[in-house]
């Protein structure tokens, strides 16, 4: 068994910032109609597309909300920042200023509202064009705003949906760790008993999962494994394991399953019924 299936199916608001006329609109209407030109981009205010990306391990809706780059519409801006996961910070390929605009003004507003760890993707638009002022070398100057950049042209649809792409994988927090490491959980032993049961849960909630310590305790205790408290490193006692049913383990493991869909971490609580799944068939319950 493999995670090539979308293990992960969610939805994630993002947002394009930049100054007027970067081409903001114009890399929505691209990625998300594929159309360019003139009679669509006459936006007034705020405008939200989704749009399903598929990426390895996961199936993402974003909801991409376009906003007028005025600066005046500052509010209006700050408003459509809520909620968001990552941005595409857009620059027009001629204009440098374009670029210390997102450095001086976008960035910091945008961070007022949204969280300063939501990834953020540089396109550098309208590269169809002729004299540019932002290059490779300029950018080298930014790398620590922008350590991910693509040169984009929506108008000859030229790394629009790479970049959509780039940041639909950056918002699902070590999405290509996480898919590897439960890959290796599943694929290379045998989950034949209780143990490696008890083991595989543990281990998936401690390290991949990001589940607190005192949750999992709770979850354990709920579960009637409540005479045992994990040590300091997550481990049961074994001579505990004896003691546990398999009604026990399997009560852990739904235990687990329904604290992630609560959480909202649908690839936790996928991976998890995989090793339930994986569980009942190399304990021989199923075929
Ligand atoms: P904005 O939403 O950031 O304000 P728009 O920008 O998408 O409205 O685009 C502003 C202008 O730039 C538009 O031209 C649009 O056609 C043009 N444009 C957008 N992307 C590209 C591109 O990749 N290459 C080139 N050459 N032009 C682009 P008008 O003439 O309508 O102002
Ligand atoms: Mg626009």
């Amino acid at each position: 068994m493999v995670f090539t299936d979308a293990i992960i199916d969610t939805k994630k608001k993002v947002n394009l910032l930049g100054d007027t006329s970067v081409g903001k609109t114009s890399l929505i209407l691209r990625f998300v109609k594929s159309l360019f030109g003139d009679q669509y981009l006459k936006t007034i205010g705020t405008n939200v597309y989704t749009k399903e990306v598929e990426i390895p391990g996961a199936k993402v809706k974003l909801i991409i909300n376009d906003i007028m780059g005025e600066k005046a519409y500052r509010s209006v801006q700050q408003g459509a920042f809520m909620g968001s996961t990552g941005i595409i910070a857009v620059a027009d390929v001629t204009r440098k200023e374009t670029l210390d605009n997102l450095v001086d003004y976008w960035l910091p507003l945008y961070h007022e509202i949204a969280d300063s760890d939501n990834p953020i993707i540089l396109a550098v638009n309208k590269d169809d064009l002729e004299n540019k002022e932002i290059t490779e070398e300029v950018l080298k100057e930014y790398s620590s705003y922008f350590p991910t950049y693509f040169f984009t042209s929506a108008k000859e649809c030229k790394n629009v949906e790479v970049c959509f792409e780039k940041l639909a994988e950056e918002v699902i927090p070590n999405l290509q760790i996480r898919i590897h490491d439960i890959e290796d959980i599943i694929n290379s032993k045998d989950i034949a008993n209780i143990k490696d049961m008890i083991d595989a849960l543990l281990a998936y909630t401690s390290e991949l999962g990001d589940m607190p310590y005192e949750e999992r305790e709770r979850l354990l205790k709920e579960s009637g494994i409540d005479k045992f408290t994990l040590d300091q490193k997550d481990e049961l006692d074994l001579e505990i394991y004896g003691q546990i049913t398999e009604d026990q383990t399997l009560q852990f493991a739904d235990n687990i399953v329904e604290w992630y869909e609560e959480n909202d971490d649908d690839y936790s609580a996928k991976a998890v019924r995989e090793l339930i799944k994986k569980y009942e068939k190399d304990s021989g319950k199923t075929p």
